[in-house]
């Protein structure tokens, strides 16, 4: 193969590049930071690294020429409208998230779906391939390429590959729905190390390779022999859970800032200075438990265990996925239950829900927090949820309170939390109400604990983590003559 192009020795691949593109009044355009979790997670991790980033512009069409931003070489992969519909829209949101998030809702099979996400996964893999340097870490991400690792290890066997799962991954009896779990986990086999957000998902996908494949599984490893290869190729691919985290110091530092305090005050004021005010957080998407939540709120109103003007709720839903019918439906049921909800409830000056259908700047979302006293982070199943780790990183106050699902990943890490069962409007109509009226005392040193918790453990500890888990692999980090080198020789440790 020829390498035309500049190399790297960190190529991080993920479906969607850190920007997006914006045009200005004047005809101009030029690249944006663009929203999501991984962009959040990863910006602060590549800064001052050799490192490039591949993946789609955003936009359909030819991929644009390879650009620098913030220090970070970028190279797009194009998709065609087409591409983007079978391979993004249909593929991994419409069949792989629905399964990878307990069946919330039903997931469609398409065979021209899967053939799509098979070959825009293998143009990932080669535009890998170009800008990785020799014995270069590739780190790819998340469920839209699944494939990449054991297609880019077919290109460049001399490169070490990792992949991490930012979403769950399914149990067995969801994941053996998919007609193509085979090829799905045999894609995955080609990386050194797979990290996951949690240990249960860890295990799922060890209980993938056992029972759908029958392969042999010693403790946290698989070993195998990759399709049409003979014994000398048989590998052991280590697998974990790395969860991912937050730049606590990053969102403190912005928290503490004048402008920010001020518009804190600002946002309660604006809202008439409730006495409780709660705020909801989330990309419009049917994971993330949004219906439930207002439930709950709309039945505290009714009980009259609550009214505004003293309670109000602020919730921020962030524009995601428009072209997929159940996104669209979604956005009609939270918006006609919002309308219900405020035409019962609100008084003249003060409205029962206040709904924002935005994407705000980084310093408001981080003043909302700021003002806010009961956070509401109620998914049905999510990966981790950066939003309750976020919140938690700007309460420097200690103010404030954090209502968890136990179906959020976060929720394994942030015990201190107000936990409850979204799925049981009792269950969060009570754990509201607890964080609403416990004591200041005991709400500060819940606070506390959470802080230390994420301060502890942040992005940049996780980005360490997973690179020096990947940089060991198969052998775990610390385990006597562990080295990055190659396969040859290398067991599983036994745990
Ligand atoms: C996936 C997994 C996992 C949202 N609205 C605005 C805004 N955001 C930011 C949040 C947060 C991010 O977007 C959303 O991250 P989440 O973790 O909540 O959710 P997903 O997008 O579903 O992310 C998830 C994550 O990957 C990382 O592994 O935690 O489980 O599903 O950072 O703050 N940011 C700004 N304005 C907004 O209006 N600036």
């Amino acid at each position: 193969m020829t390498v035309a192009g500049p190399t790297f020795a960190l190529v991080v691949a993920a479906n969607r590049l850190p920007v997006k593109r914006v045009v200005d009044a004047d005809g101009t355009t030029c690249w944006q930071r663009s929203p999501g979790g991984l962009v959040s997670a990863l910006e602060s991790v590549m800064r001052g690294r050799d490192a490039a980033w591949v993946g789609w512009a955003g936009e359909p069409g030819p991929a644009p020429e390879p650009f620098v931003q913030d220090g970070v070489h970028l190279h797009p992969v194009g998709l065609s409208p087409s591409e983007v519909q079978e391979y993004y829209e249909g593929f991994s949101n419409q069949t792989l998230w629905p399964i990878y998030h307990d069946v919330t809702v039903l997931a469609s099979f398409h065979r021209n779906w899967w053939n799509t996400y098979r070959a825009v996964n293998h143009r990932f893999a080669q535009a890998i391939a170009e800008v990785a340097a020799a014995g270069a870490t590739v780190w790819v991400h998340d469920y839209q390429l699944q494939l990449v690792p054991s297609m880019v290890r077919t290109i460049r066997p001399d490169v070490r590959i990792g992949w991490f799962d930012h979403i769950p991954f399914p149990p067995v009896e969801l994941f053996g729905r998919l007609p193509w779990r085979r090829a799905l986990v045999e894609g995955l086999l080609g990386a050194d190390f797979l990290g996951f957000q949690r240990a249960g998902d860890a295990e799922n996908f060890l209980r993938a390779c056992r029972r759908l494949l029958g392969m042999a599984t010693k403790a946290d490893t698989v070993t195998f022999t990759p399709p049409g290869g003979n014994a000398s190729l048989r590998r052991t691919v280590r697998v974990g859970a790395i969860p991912i985290s937050v730049d606590f110091r990053g969102l403190e530092a912005l928290s503490r800032t004048p402008e920010v305090l001020a518009r804190a005050a600002e946002i309660r004021a604006s809202l008439g200075d409730p006495k409780v005010l709660m705020l909801g957080v989330d990309r419009l998407d049917y994971t993330k438990g949004i219906r439930h939540r207002l439930k709950a709120y709309e039945e505290l109103l009714q009980d009259k265990t609550m009214a505004p003007p003293e309670v109000t709720l602020m919730q921020v839903s962030t524009p995601s996925r428009e072209r997929v019918a159940a996104y669209r439906q979604l956005r009609e049921e939270v918006e006609g239950t919002v309308g219900r909800i405020n035409g019962e409830y609100s008084t003249l000056g003060s409205a029962a829900v206040y709904y924002l259908y935005h994407f705000y700047p980084r310093a408001e979302m981080a003043a909302m927090f700021l003002a806010t006293d009961v956070m509401l982070v109620t998914p049905l199943r999510d990966g981790m949820n950066l939003v309750a780790k976020e919140y938690v990183a700007c309460r420097h106050d200690l103010g404030g309170a954090l209502v968890l699902s136990e179906f959020a990943g976060a929720w394994h890490e942030l015990h201190q939390a107000f936990i409850c069962n979204p799925h049981d409007i009792e269950g969060v109509k009570r754990t509201i109400m607890r964080a609403i009226t416990v004591s200041e005392d005991e709400r500060r040193s819940r606070m506390k604990a959470l802080r230390k918790r994420v301060e502890d453990y942040d992005v940049q500890r996780w980005a360490f983590r997973y690179l020096e888990a990947l940089a060991k692999a198969p052998l775990r980090p610390g385990t006597p003559g562990s080295g990055s080198g190659g396969q040859s020789g290398t067991r599983p440790v036994a745990t």
